[in-house]
Parts: structure tokens; sequence; C-alpha cells
């Protein structure tokens, strides 16, 4: 199959195909994301999804014939069958996600075959992605129904690079929390290099979730997980803001629209166009009408609501149940207000040609969007767009994504019917001035910022993340990295190993105490094998108090150097630095107490030479806002040239300035001069022994985030095989050929 450098993935192609006796009969729909992508001009593009039709009835030769056809059109199809559409498509999809990521919890169906049908599709998606992308390529995949893909694809392809966007809302993590594959989708999307969201407000809330259930830190727009970098964005997507300024300047529009104007003659036109969706807020939308007629009876036979409602998901039982609901109510409302020549509600449930949306959009003089969740929402872009002569007004509801860009709609909670019912009422009343101040201002915002601006943002973040703006995969350590460190220890003459503890060596424990983090007999087995080795220093750098590492670490002939150095044993004698933070402790302490006498879950450590206070088990925004406000104020109260405040690894410390694992790094080359180091940390305290040692030593980082050491590894576990393959007497006593010539032109570079 042939492989490109660009791939999109979505759930359906913007082509498809259907069976109809026993013929195969081709369709194209070129929505907004296709227009988008269209327009970016990447070469070599192709494009994944759902082929549009149950592969059941397909036979070998059908399916043949429909990639044949397909790839002349540079899409690759995806084939499902019934009961896989059914379970992933109507199910996990639209019967799960979709109304749990909308707030309907009530709604949400748990099903176990939704789940095994979701996971089973995504790997068909993905195998799919496997087949058509280049070893490097750029692969963008899109929304709800793949969260399980850009890990899937990351195992495949593990030098691509990957974006995700959700087109619809991120969900709250109470909420978030509810799915029991909380985890896996997360663990999915953080496959990716780039995610991205309409709006700021659904990142956050992804943010706190991963922080939640995956436990990662996450700075602003960066997650570091398993030593990679997710960049996560907010692109609020755009329409095709050129195709609408022409379809409003077409003839067979201004026609359609003409008609429309005749039907209605006198009447006031109040629009409303969406997918029959719960999420859409229809019942709310008609209660505010009825009660606009109800209340401001001069509006009965002056006004219209002309209501087409797209059939979506007619499969999904909640989709039923909402029609006979929505029809239900419009034929009482058209019951107890209307009269023989007056019909307040024009209800159509079908989907209309483009060319009659935008004439509808012409003709309306208020566009009523209500929904009670919206990703972003389309429909008032394209009402904003299609409004040239700028008179209209757009009334829109606050929990529409839209509502962030187009804040001069008039704005409205659409759980509040009254207040919709009023805003209709300022809307039929608005001056033309007023109309057209807003109108031109929205305007501004959707031309600049359209879909196609849309797109390019997205791929332009990714292209950062491919060009090395995401540093996190180019040094992890390959086989032949690892070979070479394990042949050069074995060829030194004088070996130092230097090893920080927490994180590195072992994992980290709810609580810091000495007994919950003490190694276990197998490391301290490692460590001792290691240091019995001829010629071969092993020492502990850590943040640890004296006492407990002198606990840890008796019997083993170890070097140790505590409390970032400030306490150093070398060959069994301990050296202590001058003391110079006694004197400030109390002021700290009292600082530090304000904080953890209203932060659940935190703790001070009073160490001999610094103060830490530790929030690993406070709630995570909570413990983000007050470490900052902690560290900012015990700044202004420390004496900054001898003390330092440092923000680490869930905790705020004051330490003194004098004292870093640098130092102690220093000191342990200088007493035994080594041929071979190697240094191993996970921190920003350990950077410091990464640049005390000069470029020739292997020094290795351990899991993701910025860093100055040589090589990476991502976890805990892969520094424990290296240390245990660097204990073990087997010798590699040849190395490949490439490795040979890299140690040459090194050895060259160096003379
Ligand atoms: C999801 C998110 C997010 C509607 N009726 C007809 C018709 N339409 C077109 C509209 C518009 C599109 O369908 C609907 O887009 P929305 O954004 O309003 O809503 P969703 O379908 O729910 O889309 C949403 C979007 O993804 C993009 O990220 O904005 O929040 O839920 O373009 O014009 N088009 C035609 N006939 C119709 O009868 N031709």
């Amino acid at each position: 199959m042939t492989k490109h450098s660009f791939v999109i993935v979505s759930n359906r192609l913007p082509m498809s195909v259907s069976k109809k006796d026993g013929k195969l009969t081709y369709e194209s729909s070129s929505g907004g994301l296709a227009t988008a992508m269209s327009s970016l001009r990447e070469d070599d593009t192709v494009w994944v999804g759902w082929c549009g039709t149950p592969s059941d009835d397909l036979s070998n030769k059908d399916k043949q014939e429909i990639r044949d056809h397909f790839a002349k059109h540079n899409a690759v199809p995806v084939f499902l069958t019934a009961a896989q559409i059914h379970n992933f498509y109507e199910g996990y999809s639209n019967d799960t996600l979709w109304p749990l990521f909308h707030y309907f919890q009530s709604l949400t169906q748990y099903d176990d075959a939704y789940w095994q049908a979701y996971d089973e599709v995504n790997q068909l998606y993905a195998a799919a992605v496997k087949q058509s992308a280049t070893s490097n390529a750029r692969i963008w995949v899109h929304d709800y129904q793949l969260m399980l893909v850009p890990a899937m694809v990351r195992q495949d392809v593990p030098k691509a690079t990957i974006g995700f966007f959700l087109h619809i809302p991120f969900p709250s993590f109470e909420i978030f929390r509810l799915l029991p594959e909380r985890r896996r989708l997360l663990e999915g999307l953080m496959g990716s290099d780039v995610v991205g969201f309409h709006t700021y407000d659904y990142a956050r809330h992804f943010m706190s979730s991963v922080h939640r259930l995956l436990g990662v830190e996450a700075h602003e727009a960066q997650v570091e997980y398993q030593g990679r970098t997710v960049q996560v964005g907010t692109y609020p997507i755009g329409i095709d803001y050129k195709k609408y300024v022409k379809a409003v300047n077409s003839a067979a529009t201004a026609k359609i629209e003409r008609s429309i104007k005749r039907r209605y003659l006198k009447q006031r036109i109040i629009l409303s166009i969406d997918r029959l969706d719960y999420s859409k807020g229809i019942p709310q939308r008609l209660e505010a009408y009825r009660l606009l007629l109800e209340e401001y009876p001069e509006y009965r036979g002056n006004v219209v609501l002309q209501m087409v409602a797209v059939p979506s998901r007619t499969g999904v039982e909640a989709y039923q149940n909402l029609r006979d609901q929505i029809e239900r109510t419009v034929a009482r409302i058209n019951g107890i207000y209307g009269t023989a020549d007056w019909a307040p509600i024009s209800y159509q449930f079908q989907n209309r040609p483009f060319d009659e949306i935008v004439a509808n959009y012409i003709a309306a003089d208020i566009m009523l969007v209500t929904p009670v969740r919206d990703g972003m929402n389309l429909v008032a872009k394209e009402y904003v767009a299609s409004k040239q002569n700028q008179r209209g007004v757009l009334v829109l509801s606050e929990l529409a994504g839209a509502a962030d860009e187009l804040t001069d709609a008039v704005l409205v909670n659409p759980s509040n019917a009254r207040s919709i019912a009023s805003a209709l009422d300022e809307a039929l009343r608005m001056l033309p001035s007023d109309q057209a101040r807003r109108m031109k201002s929205m305007q501004e915002r959707i031309r600049q910022y359209d879909v196609q601006t849309w797109a390019k943002a997205f791929i332009d973040d990714m292209k950062l993340a491919q060009s090395g703006g995401n540093h996190a995969h180019d040094i992890v350590m390959t086989r032949e990295q690892r070979t070479e460190i394990i042949h050069e220890f074995q060829q030194a003459k004088k070996r130092l190993i230097i090893l920080d503890y927490d994180g590195t060596l072992k994992p980290f424990q709810p609580t810091p105490s000495a007994i919950a983090g003490a190694p276990s007999i197998k490391l301290r087995l490692l460590l001792a094998t290691l240091s019995q080795k001829k010629s071969t220093r092993v020492a502990i750098v850590s943040g640890r108090p004296r006492k407990v590492m002198t606990w840890w670490f008796k019997a083993l002939g170890i070097d140790l150097a505590a409390e970032h150095g400030a306490r150093i044993r070398i060959n069994g004698k301990w050296e202590t630095r001058p003391n110079r933070i006694k004197k400030a402790k109390p002021a700290i302490r009292k600082i530090m107490e304000t904080y953890t006498d209203r932060t659940p879950g935190s703790r001070i450590e009073e160490k001999e030479f610094s103060m830490v206070w530790h929030f690993r088990n406070v709630v995570p925004e909570v413990a983000y806002n007050r470490s900052m406000k902690l560290r900012h104020d015990l700044v202004k109260a420390v004496d900054g040239d001898a003390l330092a405040v440092h923000t680490g690894h869930k905790i705020v410390e004051v330490k003194q300035r004098d004292i870093h694992k640098g130092m102690a790094v220093e000191k342990l080359v200088e007493t035994y001069q080594p041929d071979f180091v190697l240094c191993a940390g996970d921190d920003f305290t350990d950077e410091d022994m990464f640049r005390a040692l000069n470029s020739q030593a292997t020094t290795i980082k351990v899991g993701g985030g910025e860093t100055d050491a040589r090589f990476r590894v991502n976890d805990i576990e892969h520094l424990i095989s290296l240390l245990t393959k660097l204990s073990s007497n087997k010798t590699i006593t040849k190395l490949s050929k490439p490795l040979r010539r890299v140690r040459l032109s090194r050895w060259l570079k160096n003379k």
C-alpha cells in the first residue's frame, strides 16, 4: 500500500459508498473539515475513515473495488460490520461518550459490549493508519469516536507526529471520572504530541483529568508523559467564510430567499437549525418561544419560528424519544396560539440543501441558537457570515463554545426560558444601527479566523512538535547507545556511579516517610553488587536526611550525600557544610504552618539544612495555587543571598544557596578522578549534577521534562535494568561496526 506523509483520521470520510441492488454507488460530501484540509496544500495527504456502509453486505471483490476507487481520491476505507457500527458508533460513541461529555449523565449508557467494540474498532483505524503512513508522518486524528487511536498509532509508528482534535466539549473531572474506562481514554489521547480543543475551558478540564487520573504534572499548556511532551492547546474551529459570502451573492440563493420572504410576508422570522440532538436545547427553545407568545401577545401573528431539525442518530433510543417530545410540543403550541391564517411554528424534520440553508440565514431576522452544551456550534457562525447586509440578530447560548468568540451576540442561559423570551423581545426591537455594529464586529472575527486558519494553526503546532519543539523523544536512549554505555563502563579503569534516589531508583510514595521510601532488598543487593565490582564507586546523592540514608544504606559501603550535599560521606567519613539556615527556620516554619492549616493533605518537613512543604496529597488545582502563593511569601521573607526558595516535585523548599547536588558531584569526581562517570536523576535538583559534569559523562534523565542530561530513559525500570546489566559479569567484547566508527570519530574530535 502507498505510504503518505500526512494522514487525516476521522470517523467518516468526505466520501462514502452504498450498495443497492448489488451495485456500488459513490457519493462525496465536502464538509467544513474537507474544505479546510484541501486548503492546506499538504502534497501527500491521505484520509482514513469508515466507508459509509456495513461490510456484512460486501464481498471481497466489492471491498477491493471500494479500496481502489477510494485510493483514486486519496482515501483509505475502514470496513465495519453492522454489529460494530451498532456497538462502537451508536453505542460507545453516541450512547456513552456523547451524552456524558455534554453533561447528560442520565442518558449515559454503560455497556461492556460497547466498550469492547470501541477498543476493537479503534484498533482497526490504527491498523489502517499504520498501513498508510510513512514512518515519520504527521497524523491528525479527529474526535471522540477515536480517542484510543493516538496511543495505538504511537506504538506502531513511534516516530510519527500525532495530533488529536476534540470537536465536542471535554467535561469537568467530576463528570469524566464517572466513566469506567476513563484512564484508558486519557492514555489513548496521551499518545499524541498535540491535543486540541475548541475552548480554554475544555483544555483546562482535560489537564485537570490528566493530573488527577494519570498523576502527571501539567504545566501551562504542556504535559510531560512517559518521556514525551504533550502540548495542549485551544483552536476554536471556524467556518469556510468565503464559501458563505459566495453563496450569499449567488442568484440561486437569492431566488430561494425571495420565495421565503413571499411566504412569510410581514412576519418577522426567528430561525433555528440544528441536528435533532438533546444537546441543542430544542425543548428549551420551544418553551422560550411559547413564553414569548404568552407574555408578549403583540407578537402573535407577527412572528414565526422557522425550525429545521436535521435527522440524526435515528437508531439511538434517546433521539427517537426526543423527536416525539419535540413534535408533540410543536403541535401543542401551534394548536394553542395558531389561527386559521397563521401558524406560530414552521417545523421541518429534514436535511435541506446548502443553498436553502444559506437563503434561510439571509431571510431570518433572528437566529436562535440555544444548546445546553455545544463544543463550538457552527450554525451561529454561518448565520453571521451570511448577514452581509449586516441586518439581523444572533441570540446565542452562553454554553456554546462559540459564545467565547461571538461576544456581540445577545447571550442567554438556555435553561432560563423567561430570559430567552426577553432576549427575543430585545432582538425584535433592536435598532438597525445596533444590529449592524454587532454583526460587523462578529464578522470581522470569523472572517479572520476561518476554518483554513484553524487547520493551519493546528498543523503548525504539529510541525513545531515534529521539528524539535518537542525534544522529549530526541534523546531517549537507543538500544545501540545502551550497548555503547555498557561497553565504555567495562573498558574503564576507574568508574563512578552517582545516583539520585527518590524518583530515580524508587518510585514516589504517597508519604515521604522513611519506612515507605526504604529501598527493597533487591535494590540494596543491586547497589552492593555494583559497588563491589573492581574499581567502581557508587554514590547516592539525595535530598533525604543523613539519618535516614545511613539507616537505609548501612553495610553497603557506598558513598552518600544527604540533604543535597550538605553532608557528604566519602569512604565512610562524614563532612558537613556550615549551617546558614538555622536562624531563619522559626520564621519559615510560621509561614509554612499558615498554609498547612488551610491545605488538607499538605505537611512540613524540617531538615537540618532546609525546610520543605510537601503537597503531593493535595487536590492538584488547590496545590498549584497554594504552592505559588507560598513561594511568593517565602521569597519575600528570607535573606535571598544566603537562602533560595524552589518549587520541585510536589514540594516548595527553602535551602541554602551554597548547597546543591552539583557541589556534591564535584567533590566526588575530585576525590576519585574517574575515567567513566554515570549519573542519573529525575528532577530539577538533579540538573545541578548534570551541569557539574562534563559532556563526556553519561548523564541520564529518568522520565519526561526539560533536561541537560545527554540521555533519557522513560522510567525507573529502564534505569534499573541498565544498572543490573552493569553489575553483571558478562562482558561485551565486540562492538558492532557502526558503533566502533562512532567511538573512533569521537576520539578524533577530542584530539
Ligand atoms: C460538532 C459539535 C462543533 C445543519 N442542518 C443542515 C446542514 N447543517 C450543517 C450546518 C453546520 C453543521 O451542519 C452543524 O454543525 P454544528 O457545529 O452546529 O453542530 P454538530 O453537528 O453537533 O458538530 C459542534 C462541530 O462538531 C465542529 O467542530 O461546532 O459543537 O457538536 O455546518 O450548516 N447542512 C445542510 N442541510 C441541513 O439541513 N446542507
